[in-house]
């Protein structure tokens, strides 16, 4: 059941919400005949927007700040999202967008490390990520600090081997200041999760010792938003898993749970409707 969630917040993080589903728009439309990863980085917009204007602590004008909230994006390829919440936050200048996959710009098609604009890894090799964001979490806890760490994960990306060791890994060293994301779209770049691999994701994490969370409208700020603040508050010790069911391509009518809006190039009609799309709500 769903707790009562302080609304204002609920609305600034939605407001912020659409302000990033506008920026990916305009930045994967820069980009052209090099296309982005629209869908990954749709399904994820609430989520992002949850844990960036809803639970993280951090401070755009000390990005080093020791004791900051880390975010780690472990679907790098769904990186629209994350550029999109770091120039809402302040982090990117918001006239950097333009510079989307441009030749030498940082904003590349994958996160690539740069601690000036919030970017704490460089990502996109799934598994990966989500392997670095425990052993933060260990150092972490090693050390006595205080921050959490927050990883975003693809439900595809849970086919990788190097989840489940880094599964294990946490659940044996107890990272009760872990939190994943699993952004359960159901779609990955060639099929759908079910037809590639059927395992049980939530089945899996638990019987290897992490808290489980599902939350059904994994678009819905208010329902993500509640399951974080129970899992900052869980006394479980154990680390935890927030498995989100979402919609790829969520917001733009032709692009939701479409196999072939994974990643590809957005001419100008299609830039067109997806605008009206979002102006229409
Ligand atoms: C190790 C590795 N293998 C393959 C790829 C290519 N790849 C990029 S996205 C993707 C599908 C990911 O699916 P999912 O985790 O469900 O994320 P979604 O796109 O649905 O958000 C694949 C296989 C990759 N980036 N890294």
């Amino acid at each position: 059941m769903v707790k009562a969630v302080n609304g204002q917040l609920v609305e600034e993080i939605n407001r912020k919400a659409a302000a990033m589903r506008r920026n990916v728009i305009e930045m994967g439309y820069v980009a052209g005949d090099r296309g982005a990863h629209f869908g990954p980085a749709l399904s994820s917009i609430e989520i992002v927007a949850s844990l960036f204007f809803g639970v993280m602590k951090y401070d755009p004008g000390d990005p080093y700040l020791p004791d900051r909230d880390r975010f780690i994006q472990s679907k790098g390829h769904a990186c629209l999202a994350y550029y999109a919440a770091l120039i809402e936050a302040g982090f990117i200048p918001k006239d950097l967008m333009y510079t989307f996959k441009a030749d030498n710009s940082f904003l590349s098609g994958h996160p690539s490390r740069n601690m000036k604009y919030g970017i704490e890894i460089s990502s996109g090799s799934l598994g990966n990520g989500f392997a670095v964001a425990c052993g933060m979490a260990n150092a972490a806890k090693m050390k006595k600090e205080n921050h959490r760490v927050y990883c975003l994960v693809g439900d595809g990306e849970c086919n990788e081997g190097l989840v489940w060791e880094a599964v294990m890994n946490a659940a044996k060293n107890r990272l009760h200041n872990l939190i994943a994301i699993i952004d359960r779209n159901g779609v990955q770049l060639s099929g759908r999760t079910a037809d590639i691999m059927d395992i049980d994701i939530e089945a899996g994490w638990n019987a290897f010792g992490w808290e489980v969370l599902v939350v059904e409208e994994g678009n819905n700020a208010a329902h993500l938003l509640d399951a974080l603040i129970r899992m900052k508050d869980s006394r479980s010790g154990k680390p935890h898993v927030i498995i989100a069911n979402t919609i790829k391509g969520k917001g733009i009518s032709f692009m939701e749970n479409s196999l072939s809006w994974h990643a590809r190039p957005m001419n100008k009609e299609q830039y067109e409707h997806a605008i009206a799309d979002l102006e229409n709500g």
